[in-house]
């Protein structure tokens, strides 16, 4: 404002100076009247703030350490299950097929020592090829207890069938044994316990006779001959299997 409507008086001030210099002399100022020329005001209020300017040339400070790490986040939800494994392979059998070959051995040591045993066993009964054998533990017993030791031993109760196993089992007995021989299921008629009728038989003189209050099992006596006794009654248990 001031200088719009003082440029005029201004202009006119220069150029009644040098026109060789554009600046207002003092001779200039002396001559225009203090209305004509003016005195410069006081300074007018600060303009608004200008807009934010463009960041300085200067160089960049470094860039600082890296700051503390920060607290742990919270656990995420669970991940998709992952994809299928591939089949493995099969199971090692090397120490299954170890634990069968010493298996195996150990079976045909045991084959060979069974060999010897009844080797020994045979020698030791007099036991002869093709022949029943007849064992006996020395003991007196009712007969059903003698048939249950002898099948205990999966045998039967000694059955002379002739003359020839009769005169064997005498022989081992060495004192009245049971026959298994009864005639339990019918009075008077004698039967093998293994099942049959009788086809061969030593009875004494005067038996079987079903004596007091009845006899139904068979004694072979120490002479050989055949005696009808009472089932309850206690005697050698002999026991014997086939050839
Ligand atoms: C006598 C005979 C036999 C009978 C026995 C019983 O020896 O009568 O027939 O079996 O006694 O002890
Ligand atoms: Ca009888
Ligand atoms: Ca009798």
């Amino acid at each position: 404002m001031f200088l719009s409507s003082s440029l005029p008086v201004l202009l006119l001030c220069m150029l009644t100076a040098s026109s060789s210099e554009i600046k207002i002399s003092e001779d200039a100022l002396k001559t225009c009247s203090a209305i004509a020329c003016g005195i410069p005001g006081r300074d007018g209020r600060d303009g608004p703030k200008g807009e934010k300017g463009e960041p300085g040339q200067g160089l960049r400070g470094l860039q600082g350490p890296p700051g503390k790490m920060g607290p742990p986040g919270n656990t995420g939800p669970p991940g998709a299950p992952g994809i299928k494994g591939t089949k493995g392979d099969r199971g090692d059998n090397s120490v299954v097929e170890a634990k069968l070959a010493n298996l195996e051995a150990e079976m045909r040591r045991l084959k060979s020592e069974l060999d010897h045993v009844e080797k020994l066993q045979a020698f030791s009964l007099g036991k002869t090829p093709g022949k029943k054998f007849y064992v006996t533990n020395g003991e007196r017993m009712p007969f059903s207890k003698v048939k249950a030791q002898c099948a205990e031993l999966q045998g039967t109760v000694a059955t002379p069938k002739n003359a020839e196993e009769n005169k064997a089992i005498q022989d081992m007995a060495g004192s009245p044994a049971f026959l298994g021989i009864t005639d339990e299921v019918t009075e008077g008629r004698f039967m093998y316990v293994t099942g049959g009728r009788l086809a061969y038989s030593n009875w004494k003189r005067d038996e079987p006779n079903d004596h007091g209050s009845g006899e139904d099992c068979v004694i072979l006596l120490q002479d050989g001959l055949w005696n009808d006794i009472s089932c309850s009654s206690s005697f050698l248990a002999v026991c014997e299997f086939p050839a």
